[in-house]
């Protein structure tokens, strides 16, 4: 396995931005910021420099990724920019109050507010910084990673880029692929953009406190998100009202317990 980042980097990242040597073999360059917010590692915002991987690299990574954060409940959440990712995750913190223990990754191409709104809700967060690259890359969020403890971590959320495209055909080492549509998109952008949707393995359909009065057409939507992801939760919910929130906790709880298990039988079985 290859490019995971040398361990001993780890909590000592500089205070100045540093080049950090190029994991990939020949690919372009891409710089990245990485600013953590209340993680332990290192208090206080600080910037790194991260150097791209090339797509091929990037499946190693991802592996390395999985197996890094194999104690952790992972998550990938993807939609279009503004359906209320970081308004769901700000809420899904302070409702789980302390329920299950929480850190951040988040993606943007510009501004760390994403990060210090998450670390208000009450998580560990780095923000990413990706300039002008339209989704997260393995190796970014393993960069990102670093800043964060992930021991005794129950769930790990990477909240992507906005965008419904590029970022589907990047595996960032996580467990579920969480996708997420509100409900003043379209209903069929799960048509439009199948390939985010269907390697979904949970949909989450937001803001439905306004659907009345934007006239959100649910049976149309439902029918697109099965037609695409049939086999993906599917769940319909307002970050900002806390409607359908519950269920979504639920199945994170679900999950993480499931992942928790697997975990134990898998050591059983090694020892
Ligand atoms: N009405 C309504 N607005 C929401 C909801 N969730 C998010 N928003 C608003 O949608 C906008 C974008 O939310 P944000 O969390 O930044 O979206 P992100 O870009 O996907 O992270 C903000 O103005 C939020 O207040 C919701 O459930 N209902
Ligand atoms: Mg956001």
């Amino acid at each position: 396995m290859s490019g995971r980042p040398d361990a001993t980097e780890r909590g000592s990242a500089p205070a100045e931005p540093q080049p950090v040597p190029a994991a990939g073999t020949t690919a372009s360059t891409r710089d990245v910021r990485v600013s953590p917010h209340g993680t332990a590692a290192i208090p206080g915002a600080r910037v790194v420099q991260v150097q791209k991987s090339l797509m091929v690299h990037n499946d190693g990574v991802a592996a390395a990724n999985r197996e890094a954060f194999r104690g952790s409940l992972v998550l990938n959440v993807v939609s279009s920019p503004g359906s209320g990712k970081t308004a769901l995750l700000e809420r899904t913190v302070r409702d789980l109050d302390g329920d299950l223990s929480v850190a951040i990754v988040v993606g943007d191409l510009e501004t760390d507010n994403d990060a210090e709104r998450l670390h208000a809700a009450g998580a560990p967060s780095v923000q990413i910084v990706t300039g002008t690259v339209c989704h997260l890359e393995a190796e970014m969020v393993a960069r990102a990673v670093d800043q964060l403890d992930l021991g005794g971590l129950d769930v790990l959320v990477i909240e992507n880029v906005g965008n419904l495209v590029c970022p589907a055909a990047w595996d960032l080492g996580e467990d579920l692929r969480v996708t997420m549509l509100s409900v003043t998109e379209g209903e069929d952008k799960p048509l439009k953009y199948p390939r985010i949707f269907k390697d979904a393995d949970a949909v989450l359909i937001n803001k439905i406190d306004i659907a009345e009065v934007v006239g959100f057409d649910r049976v149309r939507a439902l029918d697109a998100v099965r037609k695409v992801a049939p086999g993906a939760r599917v769940f319909e919910l307002s970050a900002r009202t806390g409607e359908g929130v519950g269920d979504w906790l639920d199945y994170l709880r679900e999950r993480r317990r499931l992942k928790a298990s697997a975990i134990a039988a898998a050591a059983t079985d090694a020892s």
